[in-house]
């Protein structure tokens, strides 16, 4: 069966956060690209993964005018709880950043939402293609080989490849390894994360360190909360039945205050394993690797959906700067221009993981250190907006 051909300026690989806001950025500017998505579109708008949305992200979701049903149904936090020794501390983000929120909108739904715009708009999205393959990326005809839902070959030849196909995706293993600059964290902590279908127990998230280990309550409805407890990576979630899960929630979360965790059927439950992880080598030839496909952080600081909007956003400039000018200084100046931003998000992310997991590999002076890191930022004005800063979204 020959290869049916489809001709586009922007090939995107994968419909995650990043390939759809790139999609529809490109869109703006008049410039025409494909997505092709590995699952079906049910797949990706029923994963639960990310809650929170930096300021910006929120004000782009408006200036792509795909921000009405987060207006409504987000959540608008002025600040975040750290709690440790069953004392609860609140840090006022919005006072600490001149105004800026913390928004918790579910990454399914900003999906959603990117989706059916694109979709409204006559966007070409290929879901559930399989055997997807890079050709010519060192050429200026690159081009992507993969199979149609129906199992009909196809060839997207392009100007430019965007890969934007998460950390398991073909796009990154594309570049020749001995061209790959990677760096890599593999944390002794996985999460375990459920759903309940109860009201949220408290108006704001709440950041948890516990001698039993790091637990977070988060939320997605007003029936509905979100809630994670560090665990062991490799264990098996059939260890944790959901009496054990509420066993460790409670006890982790208790106040001397005598607050309350409010129960509820668990609807979904999972671990997932932590890593930090940077490709630095986010451009090769005529490819350029955007969000999870180039970089990993442990979700502690809610960064990973953000980071991968921002590098989107500094790509589809460089893109329109090459079609509107014939200007490549943009794509050169690409991995370095994201980079920068990149590595602050890593080491937040990995700050904020150091700082509330219990690590049984700590010496007992590390624990204290934590401590005090702990105590360091509730108490100092200084300490408390650095931390803010960065949780809000640093500038692109
Ligand atoms: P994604 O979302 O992984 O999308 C990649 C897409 O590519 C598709 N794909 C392919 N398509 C075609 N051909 C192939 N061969 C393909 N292989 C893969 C996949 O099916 C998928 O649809 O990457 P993207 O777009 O870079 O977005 C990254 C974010 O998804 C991720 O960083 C966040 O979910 C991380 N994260 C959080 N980020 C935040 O900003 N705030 C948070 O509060 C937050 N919480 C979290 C999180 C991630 C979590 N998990 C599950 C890892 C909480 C959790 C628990
Ligand atoms: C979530 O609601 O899923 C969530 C919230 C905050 C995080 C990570 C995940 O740091």
């Amino acid at each position: 069966m020959s290869a049916s051909k489809i001709r586009t300026k922007v090939g995107i690989i994968g419909a995650g956060p990043a390939g759809l806001f790139l999609s529809e950025l490109l869109h703006r500017q008049g410039i025409d690209s494909v997505i092709i998505e590995s699952r079906t579109r049910a797949e990706i708008e029923g994963t639960i993964r990310a809650g929170v949305l930096e300021q910006w992200t929120v004000d782009l979701m408006h200036q792509l005018g795909v921000g009405g049903r987060m207006a409504r149904e987000g959540h608008f936090h002025t600040g975040i709880t750290l709690r440790f020794k069953g004392q609860s501390h609140h840090l006022d983000m919005e006072e600490l950043t001149g105004g800026k929120k913390v928004t918790v909108y579910p990454q399914h739904e900003v999906i959603k939402d990117l989706v059916a715009h694109r979709l409204a708009q006559g966007a070409v999205i290929h879901f559930g293609v399989q055997d997807v393959a890079l050709a010519g990326i060192e050429t200026d005809r690159p081009s992507v080989s993969f199979a149609q839902a129906d199992g009909t070959p196809a060839v997207l030849d392009c100007d430019f490849i965007a890969g934007c196909d998460g950390f398991h995706g073909p796009s990154r293993q594309a570049i020749p390894a001995g061209h790959r600059r990677e760096f890599q964290k593999i944390y002794p902590y996985g999460w375990l994360g459920i759903l309940t279908e109860a009201p949220p127990s408290h108006h704001e998230l709440i950041y948890a360190r516990h001698d039993r280990g790091f637990a977070l309550l988060s939320m997605r409805s007003p029936e509905i909360q979100r809630l994670y407890i560090q665990c062991d990576p490799k264990d098996d979630i059939a260890l944790w039945p959901d009496e054990r899960i509420w066993s460790e929630l409670h006890q982790r979360l208790e106040t001397v205050d005598g607050w309350k965790l409010t129960e509820g059927p668990v609807i979904q439950k999972g671990i997932i394993a932590m890593r930090s992880f940077v490709c630095e080598t986010m451009r090769h030839g005529r490819l350029f690797l955007a969000g999870d496909a180039a970089h990993i952080v442990p979700p502690t600081g809610a960064k990973g959906l953000n980071l991968a909007a921002a590098d989107v956003l500094v790509l589809s400039r460089a893109l329109e700067k090459f079609y509107a000018k014939g200007d490549a200084s943009g794509l050169d100046s690409y991995a370095a221009t994201c980079l920068a931003r990149i590595w602050k998000g890593e080491r937040f992310s990995w700050y904020m993981t150091t700082l509330l997991h219990t690590d049984d590999e700590a010496s007992p002076f590390e624990h204290r250190i934590r401590e005090a890191d702990l105590d360091y930022v509730v108490s100092s004005r200084a300490a408390a907006t650095a931390l803010a800063e960065n949780y809000v979204g640093l500038p692109i």
